[in-house]
């Protein structure tokens, strides 16, 4: 008897450990949503350099987010038996062209992140890693999110194309945008 509850607390235990391939990229990722949290918090400090601070403030919003997408992998790792080990953050870009040139660079870098998070759905798939597949699923949703919050600035930028008074207006209301993500 004593040694079926043996068998069976081994069981248990195993089946909440997270291979070693899928801890390792669950930590690379740990890492690219830190780098970017860091990578939108630089352009932030760009909108603020042009006096646009309703810009700056919409993507210091957003690297706060990513703070909490990292976060939330942390704490998937922690709960599923395995070790966050924090990596090297590298400096991101610090300067750009424009406005416009930010914009195509978040919705560039959101679909290279949609494409980390679908390689590690695939990886949770092929390990049969059920529990990381199903956790995966939030970041899916979030994905498209966005991407589609990403093009929509992207276009919004573009509208506004040289006119200074259609980007001062824009910034407003990326102002607004920031207040009403941070009462989320
Ligand atoms: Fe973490 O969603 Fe953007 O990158």
């Amino acid at each position: 008897m004593i040694f079926f509850v043996f068998k069976l607390k081994f069981v248990v235990v195993k089946e909440m450990t997270l291979s070693d391939t899928m801890r390792d990229s669950l930590n690379d990722q740990v890492k690219w949503e830190l780098w970017s949290g860091y990578y939108y918090l630089s352009m932030a400090t760009y909108f603020y350099e042009k006096n646009l601070p309703g810009f700056a403030k919409y993507w210091t919003v957003h690297a706060a987010e990513e703070q909490e997408h990292a976060m939330k992998i942390f704490k998937h790792i922690v709960e599923r038996g395995g070790r966050v080990t924090l990596q090297t953050i590298e400096q991101p870009q610090t300067d750009w062209n424009s406005p416009l040139h930010v914009a195509e660079e978040v919705v560039e870098h959101e679909r290279k992140v949609t494409g980390m998070i679908n390689n590690l759905v695939t990886m949770a798939k092929s390990e049969n890693d059920y529990a990381t597949e199903v956790f995966l699923q939030w970041f899916i949703d979030e994905q498209v999110e966005e991407e589609e919050g990403a093009e929509k600035v992207y276009n919004q930028v573009k509208l506004a194309g040289d006119s200074g008074t259609a980007l001062l207006m824009l910034d407003i209301e990326f102002a607004k945008k920031a207040a009403a993500k941070e009462e989320d």
